[in-house]
């Protein structure tokens, strides 16, 4: 593992070698777009809990006007930033090897929509999105308008969630929730997206989400080169062939011109 602060002449020659490539994002790619990351402590309302107590069935079950809440909130938070160069990157990436016959695929754990928003195509969102809703009893989907929040004020007093129009159920955030199943369609295209790169990037996450943070080994199987981009050291480090160093929106705009 070569652990560096720069993208060096080595790094770019097999950035730019690569046609099919895969990026696992985690929520180190938003941080620099002023969306917190599961690690760092919760604010107000929900200072005394951590995201993972929150975002659990059980939590949603003992207290849903706390939980449903909380995403509503955070949902506004989102409306109010934009994308930062490291989702940037990789769009411009994307879009670059798309026109020479290449594919690169987004893979995130991330429930935002921030890579959509920078243009990009996203393969798979692992654990849903923070904008979809569904009915606890029919699963039925449901539009909303958007919170009336402001994502930056401090977290709103708990609201109950809404009823379900069809059934009179709970509407419950589209989110997949500790302890639930990945949807198996995303689990499935993102491990034969890895299965099949060149090359596979990591960026932003801890490693410490699973069943997620083990398909970037999948690469491991075939010796397809691995790249961390993360300011800290992580629980894949070890697996990583290069561990760049430093923020996203720093490291994976050298990254991208790198590909061109
Ligand atoms: C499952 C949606 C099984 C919700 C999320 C005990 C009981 C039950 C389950 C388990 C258990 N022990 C282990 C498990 C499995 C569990 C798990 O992994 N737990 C962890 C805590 C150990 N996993 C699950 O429960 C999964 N389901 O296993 O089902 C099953 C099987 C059969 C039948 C039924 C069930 C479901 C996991 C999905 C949970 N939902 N999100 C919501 O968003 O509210 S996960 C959530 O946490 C996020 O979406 C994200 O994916 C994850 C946090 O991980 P990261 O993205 O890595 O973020 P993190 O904050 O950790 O790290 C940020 C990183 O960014 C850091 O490394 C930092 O250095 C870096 N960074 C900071 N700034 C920057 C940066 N990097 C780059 N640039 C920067 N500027
Ligand atoms: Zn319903």
């Amino acid at each position: 593992m070569q652990v560096l602060d720069e993208v060096t002449d080595e790094l770019a020659d097999l950035v730019r070698s690569a046609s099919r490539v895969a990026v696992l994002t985690g929520a180190g790619i938003s941080a620099e777009s002023g969306v917190p990351t599961f690690r760092e402590a919760q604010t107000g309302l929900w200072e005394q809990f951590s995201a993972e107590d929150l975002a659990t069935p059980e939590a949603f079950d003992q207290a849903p006007a706390l939980v449903w809440t909380w995403y509503r909130w955070r949902q506004a938070l989102l409306l109010q930033v934009d994308p930062n160069p490291g989702h940037a990157a990789l769009a411009r990436w994307q879009h670059q090897l798309a026109a020479t016959g290449g594919d690169l695929s987004i893979i995130t754990q991330n429930v935002d929509d921030l890579h959509e928003r920078s243009g990009a195509r996203v393969l798979a969102h692992l654990h849903g999105s923070i904008f979809d809703h569904r009915c606890v009893d029919c699963t039925k989907p449901a539009d909303l308008p958007a919170p009336h929040y402001d994502g930056f004020a401090h977290p709103p007093e708990p609201a109950e969630p809404p009823a379900c129009e069809a059934c009179g159920g709970s509407l419950r955030p589209g989110v997949v929730w500790f302890g639930e199943m990945l949807p198996m369609n995303a689990f499935d295209s993102a491990s034969a997206a890895i299965r099949s790169a060149d090359l596979v990037v990591v960026a932003g996450t801890s490693g410490i989400v699973q069943p997620a943070a083990s398909l970037p080994l999948l690469a491991l199987e075939s010796g397809t080169p691995l790249v961390e981009v993360n300011p800290e050291e992580t629980d894949i480090s070890d697996a990583m062939d290069y561990c760049l160093r430093g923020p996203s929106g720093t490291m994976l705009p050298a990254v991208a011109d790198a590909a061109l």
